[in-house]
């Protein structure tokens, strides 16, 4: 019997998705949430990591009546390379992300960097002397450009490990020595693990295993952490800022721009652009009220923490955003960006502009970014944008009216600030939060959306069942956004949902229960978060003893595999929404869910139900607090004046 197909309240749970899903039913457009479906049963080889394409005598499939590959490669081998493969893949769009951010920077100290500039000369200065750079009497030029060949050495050591691993806990450092997981640079790592899966080459899966944490390590601790540290620099230290969330931020009158993907360079000047006298006139004459800039994913997040700009949705709302007949230009960079857009686009006004050299898309316009005309191509882009005003159809215009409020922008620094002020920013009143227990733990809630799960559910379900039970929930990616949507990046709207010692620290500091950390790259900053924690004292000597835990709840992207590994790596436990295709070996499962963790003090596991999830969170949270001694309840007891008398006060 032909399956039913869902209903757009079974494909999501906010009101606009599901009101612009219904939309594109209407109006004939397909989407990914119609395409999974026809798509049916994922298939069992690649869906368990079975199916081996490595060379052209197969590809070969694993079955139990043919146990081994041509070649004789078994199902560890198998599964095991193509998960190096795939980790491979992430970390390497991490990196590389980073290394067009530091070249950037390497542009700006040689003075060719046009309308770019150091805009967080502190940040400049952080980071250089935590690299050992002698900061004093150097002219902020000199400094961009030595600090941007310190970094760009990072990406090619070829055998030196990296310098940016100083930056954990020392005791990780030695973990990492201990195991051999201690990475050189990314470039090399990568190359390595093409080279040790191709045929012939590595097939002991626990090796090929220990080498996709070892390079995930050169993504967490190298090129994302380069790339948070490096937009810190160029773009400003994010503090927090207020916004709006969702598909009814877009105007109905106004000329409506939006930004998706993931590298920030050409959307901060598009948000300084936005506010050019000229572009605002121009939209003006194309007959708008003005111009809404807004983002998709993770350049979403990008502007959104430094500029307040609003975010339109996330991974899985970049073809809804169209379906809304009211986007005149969607501008894509690098990842995240579905090659259906132009398709979705030809049924409205909607131009697609594609702004990296690395990243074209069939239909969509090629619009090169370059950094020496990077204001004056963000300009044409936004007037261009106004012309196709022009050309919408307010027939088919249908914004829905959904919105929600936020508050982003919490870098480590501002975290910092929150909690201790100018003079004694520091994590010393959470750390003493949790050691009271008002605090039961940290948990990080990062990652995409998946087409094959409902949109948003699960994240939403679990971070309202965490902040239930006192955690401190940090989040990054799509799951930010998809907090936002859900109203739950406001203190207020969260504070309701929090347990009593939560509720009572976050008035107390002032701060939000759930804090927006950034984009995918910013994953590094929940690992520079939990180094403060340790640093800070009292709960333990190394990330693998303070009571934080990761979670990809809905994920879907290689870089999703690669975080999760440099999490486990850092000994941090990730809980996953739903498993990696690895099922089809028994030895690299129980590797990465139970070996990890003597390897590492952490290791993966699986839930595919967010309460169930909750519960095992809870259990690793309250594990850790066991072992550090301060597993017990706050007491806390009111004095009454017997009491006092008794304590002679
Ligand atoms: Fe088959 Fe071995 Fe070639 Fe893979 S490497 S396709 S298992 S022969
Ligand atoms: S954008 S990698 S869907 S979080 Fe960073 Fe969202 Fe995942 Fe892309």
């Amino acid at each position: 019997m032909e399956k039913k197909p869902k209903t757009a309240e079974e494909r999501a749970c906010d009101p606009a998705s599901i009101s612009s899903i219904c939309k594109a039913a209407t109006d004939c457009v397909d989407l990914s949430f119609f395409r999974v479906e026809r798509q049916g049963a994922p298939c069992p080889f690649g869906a368990k990591g079975l199916c081996c394409r490595i060379c052209h005598m197969g590809p070969c499939r694993i079955t139990a009546k043919s146990p081994r590959g041509v070649c004789g490669a078994d199902a560890d081998t198998i599964v095991a390379r193509n998960f190096l493969r795939e980790v491979a893949g992430g970390a390497a769009a991490h990196s590389d992300h980073g290394r067009h951010l530091v070249l950037l920077l390497k542009r700006i100290g040689r003075g060719e960097g046009g309308a770019y500039t150091v805009k967080d000369e502190q940040a400049l200065h952080r980071v250089a002397r935590s690299y050992g750079i002698d900061v004093q009497g150097m002219d902020i030029s000199a400094l961009a450009a030595q600090v941007a060949e310190v970094l760009l050495a990072e990406f090619t050591s070829q055998e030196e490990p990296l310098k940016t691993l100083r930056l954990s806990p020392l005791s990780r450092q030695g973990v990492w020595r201990k195991q051999d997981a201690s990475p050189s640079g990314v470039d090399r790592m990568v190359v390595e693990a093409m080279h040790r899966t191709h045929m012939g080459v590595d097939h002991d899966y626990m090796n090929i295993l220990l080498h996709a944490f070892r390079l995930s390590l050169a993504d967490g601790w190298g090129g994302s952490r380069i790339a948070s540290m490096v937009s810190d620099i160029l773009f400003g230290t994010p503090m927090p800022v207020r916004s709006t969330a969702n598909l009814g931020i877009l105007g109905a009158e106004t000329v409506n721009v939006l930004v998706h993907g993931h590298e920030p360079a050409l959307s901060e000047m598009l948000a300084a652009a936005a506010n050019d006298p000229e572009v605002k006139e121009y939209a003006k004459q194309a007959g708008a009220s003005g111009l809404t800039l807004a983002g998709i994913c993770c350049t979403a997040n990008e502007v959104l923490m430094r500029h307040g700009i609003p975010v339109a949705g996330n991974f899985l709302q970049q073809e809804l955003a169209i379906v809304t007949g009211a986007v005149e230009m969607m501008l894509i960079d690098v990842q995240c960006c579905m090659p259906s857009l132009p398709d979705v686009a030809k049924s409205y006004h909607t131009e697609i502009v594609s702004t990296s050299r690395i990243a074209r898309t069939i239909g969509a316009q090629a619009v090169e970014f370059q950094t020496d005309k990077a204001y004056e191509i963000a300009k044409s882009l936004l007037k261009r944008a106004a012309d196709n005003f022009r050309k919408r159809d307010p027939q088919k215009v249908d914004i829905p009216r959904h919105t929600s409020p936020l508050v982003a922008g919490f870098s480590v620094e501002a975290i910092k600030y929150m909690l201790g002020g100018t003079y004694r920013a520091s994590f010393r009143p959470l750390n003493d939060a949790v050691i009271q227990g008002r605090i039961r733990g940290v948990v990080g809630i990062v990652g995409c959306n998946n087409a094959k799960s409902k949109l948003d559910s699960y994240i939403n379900t679990l971070t309202i069942e965490l902040l239930k039970e006192n955690i401190l929930v940090l989040k990054t990616g799509c799951a930010a956004i998809a907090s936002a949507k859900a109203g739950k990046l406001t203190p207020e709207a969260a504070l309701e949902c929090a347990g009593p010692g939560l509720k009572e620290v976050c008035e107390a500091v002032g701060m939000p229960p759930v804090l927006h950390m950034g984009s995918c790259v910013d994953n590094s900053r929940l690992l520079e978060a939990a180094t403060e924690i340790v640093a800070e004292g009292g709960l333990g000597e190394d990330l693998s003893d303070v009571p934080v835990v990761g979670v990809a709840p809905e994920w879907m992207s290689e870089k999703a595999i690669s975080i999760g590994c440099y999490f486990v790596a850092s000994g941090i436990d990730v809980v996953l929404g739903h498993p990696f295709s690895v099922e089809g070996s028994e030895n690299v499962t129980r590797f990465l869910h139970h070996e990890a963790g003597e390897l590492f003090g952490a290791s993966f596991h699986v839930h595919e139900d967010p309460h169930a999830a909750a519960r095992a969170i809870l259990e690793i949270i309250d594990r850790r607090r066991e072992k550090l001694g301060i597993n017990r309840k706050a007491e806390r007891k009111l004095m009454d004046m017997k009491d006092r008398r008794e304590l002679g006060v």
